[in-house]
């Protein structure tokens, strides 16, 4: 009784594929094989419904050692957001409060995704995600020791958050129950502060633009190398690499329209990445 209402609970958006293919014989078979075998894994799926489901096995080896390094980037890109943000607002004073809500957030995505890890019984490799954001780390920080505001708004509230967004849309979907509820709250504050960088720039387009094209050439390349570099876990995850870049530049498409771009220039921008 419980599993088949788990089952019709988690089953959401598969549900019509799976009724047409008669999902009678499927039910059953989960059902004989988890009374069997009675494995209940901290996600609250077990391995034998969440592959019923078309999910991962999210108690399994190959999936917890991805995760300890997806999770890894994750925990650390929210901590770098919210250093960045304090440090923007140590370059735009009078933004400096609104600037502090935002970081504040980005340690709440921070804690929510921990959780996430400990939900599992994973511990994050974070060596290994100081190491993926180096690059534009250090990028942020040269142009913050210049004071380029442009660039470290296109590194941070464009391109990073571009980036959260793409990944968490395509998690979402493929994320055991515990993290795909936190998964949802964060993207909804991640539009915020890509929004937040959008209005900044397009309010500043006419000062911004030939700093902002300059660091987009900089920078874009780095995040398609970072894009390249977590498929190989990410598929592990049921995440797709195609999935993930289709959606990265959708986000950053429209971000650049929404600041004043035509279409042309756009297209001209994205070009760095193939160049790059
Ligand atoms: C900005 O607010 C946060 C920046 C975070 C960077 C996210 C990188 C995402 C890599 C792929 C993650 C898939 C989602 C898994 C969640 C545990
Ligand atoms: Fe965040
Ligand atoms: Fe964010």
């Amino acid at each position: 009784m419980r599993l088949s209402q788990t089952f019709f609970a988690r089953a959401g958006p598969f549900l019509p594929e799976m009724v047409t293919v008669d999902a009678t014989p499927i039910l059953i078979q989960v059902a004989m094989a988890t009374l069997e075998t009675a494995v209940a894994s901290p996600s609250g799926a077990s391995a034998v419904e969440s592959q019923a489901l078309g999910l991962p096995d999210f108690s399994s080896d190959s999936y917890k050692d991805a995760y300890s390094r997806i999770n890894a980037i994750v925990i650390e890109g929210e901590q770098e957001a919210h250093d960045n943000y304090i440090s923007i607002g140590t370059l735009i004073p009078e933004q400096a409060e609104e600037l502090t809500k935002l970081a504040r957030m980005e340690l709440k995505h921070m804690r929510g995704f921990t959780a996430c890890a400990s939900n599992l019984g994973v511990t994050a490799d974070m060596p290994f995600a100081k190491e993926f954001f180096l690059p534009l780390h250090q990028n942020f920080q040269t142009a913050l020791a210049e004071g380029k505001v442009v660039t470290c708004l296109l590194i941070q509230a464009i391109l990073i958050e571009a980036f959260a967004i793409s990944a968490y849309h395509i998690y979402i979907p493929v994320a055991d129950p515990f993290a795909r509820k936190i998964t949802e709250g964060v993207v909804k504050d991640e539009y915020t502060h890509l929004n937040y960088g959008q209005e900044w720039l397009k309010a500043n387009l006419d000062t911004a633009r030939q700093e902002l094209e300059q660091a987009n050439r900089q920078n874009l390349p780095l995040v398609r190398k970072m894009l390249e570099q977590v498929a190989g876990d990410a598929a592990v995850l049921q995440m797709d690499q195609e999935d993930l870049m289709a959606d990265f530049l959708s986000s950053y498409q429209e971000a650049l329209v929404e600041v004043g771009f035509t279409n042309r220039e756009i297209a001209k921008m994205a070009a760095a990445a193939l160049v790059g």
